[in-house]
């Protein structure tokens, strides 16, 4: 389907959204670079909302915030409960170290000032890419910033995301980040 448009199409590396993330940010030529998940959890009618921030001048990293737009895919069954628990713990352990007052540190969609985005030293192969961006901009002392975003069920696959297994991986980075490199 994206050969159809004229656009330029990377092929990852399979190692993972992280991976794929690195990978991309290296070709960005524009000013902003702009993640949104490919499965239809997002809005491309929001991107002119999440990136004005940026263009105003006034951040260099913004997500959007299912906490503040809403989701249909975060409540409802006790798995949820507990991805919801340990989103909000990983997000409050970043806003007293950072002071800043974020609501979401998991949400995929977000904007980037590109020259900041290719200064972090991002690691992540996996999801923990999304906390990674935000730790490390914050540790950057770089600007972050949430406007409301709404998360919808994703149309088609399947989340990638196990928190039974991914879990320690999860709390290490947030530690490891956020109090050394
Ligand atoms: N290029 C690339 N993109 C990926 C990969 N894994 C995930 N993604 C992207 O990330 C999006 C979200 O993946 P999900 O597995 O739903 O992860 P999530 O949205 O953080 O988690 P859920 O809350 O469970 O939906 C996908 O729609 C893809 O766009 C990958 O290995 N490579
Ligand atoms: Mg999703």
């Amino acid at each position: 389907m994206a050969r159809e448009f004229d656009v330029d199409l990377l092929v990852d590396n399979g190692l993972g959204k992280g991976a794929a993330i690195r990978q991309a940010i290296k070709y960005v030529a524009g000013d902003i670079v702009v993640f949104i998940d490919a499965d239809g959890s997002h809005d491309p009618a929001d991107i002119p909302r999440l990136i004005q921030p940026i263009v105003n001048g006034e951040c260099d990293h913004v997500t959007g915030s299912r906490m503040k737009g809403g989701s249909d895919e975060l409540h409802g069954d006790f798995a949820k409960f507990l991805r919801m628990l340990g989103s909000d713990i990983i997000t409050l352990g970043i806003n007293y170290r950072f002071n800043v007052r974020l609501t979401d540190s998991q949400n995929g969609f977000r904007a980037i000032r590109s020259e900041v985005a290719r200064q972090l030293p991002l690691k992540e192969n996996i999801t923990t890419i999304e906390q990674e961006l935000i730790i490390k901009t914050l540790k950057a002392k770089y600007r972050m910033g949430e406007v409301p975003t709404h998360e919808y069920k994703r149309k088609s696959g399947e989340s990638k995301v196990s928190v039974r297994r991914m879990w320690p991986r999860y709390v290490y980075t947030w530690l490891k980040y956020m109090f050394s490199g």
